[in-house]
């Protein structure tokens, strides 16, 4: 196992749209295990493919109190069950130390694909319903600081820039 670098924001990296998944073997749940340790040392709920510069339609969650009930989508996709937007203040592995408020329907229903190809369907709400509208924008190069106005953006985009020019 191993814990994966995370890109960070204005990566270009994170504006790639990740391939569907096609072959389940041992590389692809490898590839699993080392996106859940590193979701977990990072402290997120949740972490795309494209994040660690895996550009295939794979994404991790783990919304539960104690960390210890780790969710796998492979090709998800999203259905629309509740049209009323929930807000939660987002923040992102990808944009880190940066919170602000993103509206987004507040229920849907996930379809996708375990490790194994077999077929998920399932219902969210709540944190977990935010979560992986989050984590399947990834998968299209999407970020929550596209829903921010241009100047948050940018104000955002310096002062990571910033950041990342300094030594370490
Ligand atoms: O850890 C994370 N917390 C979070 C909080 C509110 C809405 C979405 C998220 S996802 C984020 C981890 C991450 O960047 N996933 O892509
Ligand atoms: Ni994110």
């Amino acid at each position: 196992m191993s814990i994966l670098q995370i890109l960070e924001f204005p990566d270009p990296r994170l504006r790639k749209i990740a391939k569907p998944v096609t072959v389940f073997d041992e590389e692809l749940e490898d590839l699993i295990e080392d996106m859940l340790e590193t979701m977990h040392e990072a402290e997120g709920i949740g972490l795309a493919a494209t994040q660690v510069n895996v550009h295939k339609r794979l994404l991790v969650i783990d919304v539960s109190e104690n960390r210890d009930a780790p969710q796998v989508f492979i090709n998800p996709e999203f259905e629309i069950i509740e049209h009323e937007l929930s807000e939660y203040n987002e923040g992102c592995l990808s944009v880190p130390g940066f919170y602000e408020t993103v509206s987004r329907p507040r229920m849907v229903k996930i379809t996708a694909q375990d490790a194994k190809g077999e077929k998920i369907e399932q219902a969210a709400e709540g944190i977990l319903a935010t979560c992986i509208q989050h984590e399947i924008d990834h998968l299209d190069g999407k970020l929550f600081v596209d829903y921010l106005s241009t100047l948050k953006r940018h104000r955002i985009r310096a002062k990571l820039e910033k950041e990342h020019k300094k030594p370490v």
